[in-house]
C-alpha cells in the first residue's frame, strides 16, 4: 500500500517536473514583446526606471483627471531630461538630439491604452506633451521621467503581427484596407519626412472631428468631451513603425496628429492630419 502510494506520488512529481521544464523552455523562446506599465496621475508619471531593449509593449494607465499620453524621447549622450524640458519650453519642435520613439497615446480618463514600440538601448525621457486645461503641455508641470533602456541579453522579443496598417504622410493618413469592427492590432508606419503620431477617438453620434477639437479648447465646458479617447501611437520618427491594439465597434472615428510642423510649429491636424472614419 505504502509502495503504491509512493509510486503515485513519484509519478505526480515527475509530471510536475516535466510541466515546469516545458514552462521554462517556452520562457527561453519568448514570443511576446516585453511589457512595462506606467501610470499617469495629476502631473506625474510612475513606472519602471529601466526597460530592456527590443520590442516592448508599453501600457499607460490613466488615473488622473485629464488626458495623458506617453512620449518616449531617446536622448543623445550627455543630454538630460531637464535639458529636454528646457528646450521644449523654448520651442515645441523637439531638438535634433532627442528622437521620438513613440508610446501609447491617450486612453480615456480612468482607462488604459497600449502601444508596442521598438526601443534601442540608451537614455530616454518619458514626457507628456498633451496640454493641460490651461493649454500648457503636462511636460512643463512635471510629467517628465528618466527611463534607461538596457541592452537586451536574449533578444527574443518579437514584433507583433498586424491585422491592419495605417500609413502616416506629410500630411495625411492612409489605410491599407478598410478597418472593421472587433479587436485588432494596427501597425502604424511613418512614411513622411516629419515625425508623426496617430491619436484615435470614437466620436459621439452626429458629431465631427471639429467638435472634438473644439472640446479641447481651454474654455470648453467639460460636457463637450462626449467622445472616447482610444489611444494610438505617440510621435515616431520618419521611417519608424509601431503597433497598437484596439477594440473597435461600429461608429465614426477621428484620426489626428498633433505633432508640430517643423517650420511653423502648427499642429499637423491643421495641415490635413485630421480624418473621420466610419466603421459600419
Ligand atoms: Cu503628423
Amino acid at each position: 500500500m505504502l509502495r503504491r502510494r509512493f509510486n503515485v506520488y513519484t509519478m505526480f512529481m515527475a509530471l510536475v517536473l516535466l510541466l515546469s521544464l516545458a514552462a521554462c523552455q517556452s520562457g527561453d523562446v519568448t514570443v511576446a514583446p516585453h511589457e512595462a506599465t506606467f501610470t499617469a496621475r495629476a502631473n506625474s508619471f510612475s513606472g519602471p526606471d529601466t526597460i530592456p531593449a527590443g520590442w516592448t509593449q508599453l501600457r499607460l494607465a490613466n488615473e488622473g483627471p485629464e488626458f495623458y499620453h506617453m512620449q518616449l524621447m531617446r536622448l543623445e549622450e550627455g543630454k538630460t531630461v531637464a535639458d529636454l524640458t528646457a528646450a521644449l519650453a523654448q520651442n515645441p519642435v523637439a531638438p535634433t538630439w532627442a528622437k521620438h520613439y513613440g508610446g501609447p497615446n491617450p486612453p480615456h480618463v480612468g482607462e488604459s491604452s497600449t502601444a508596442v514600440v521598438y526601443l534601442e538601448p540608451g537614455d530616454y525621457a518619458l514626457i507628456d506633451t498633451v496640454p493641460s486645461k490651461d493649454g500648457t503641455p503636462h511636460v512643463h508641470y512635471g510629467m517628465a521621467k528618466a527611463v534607461r533602456v538596457t541592452p537586451n541579453g536574449n533578444g527574443t522579443a518579437v514584433e507583433p503581427k498586424a491585422d491592419a496598417v495605417i500609413d502616416m504622410y506629410d500630411f495625411n493618413f492612409t489605410m491599407s484596407q478598410p478597418l472593421v469592427a472587433g479587436k485588432q492590432t494596427i501597425r502604424v508606419n511613418n512614411r513622411g519626412e516629419q515625425p508623426h503620431e496617430l491619436f484615435l477617438a470614437r466620436l459621439a453620434p452626429g458629431k465631427t472631428v471639429n467638435d472634438l477639437l473644439a472640446s479641447l479648447a481651454p474654455d470648453a465646458p467639460p460636457e463637450a468631451i462626449d467622445w472616447r479617447a482610444l489611444g494610438g501611437v505617440s510621435v515616431i520618427e520618419s521611417g519608424a513603425h509601431s503597433y497598437f491594439t484596439v477594440d473597435l465597434e461600429p461608429g465614426t472615428y477621428a484620426l489626428l496628429c498633433f505633432a508640430p510642423e517643423h517650420h511653423s510649429g502648427a499642429p499637423h491636424f491643421m495641415m490635413g492630419m485630421m480624418q473621420e472614419y466610419v466603421i459600419e
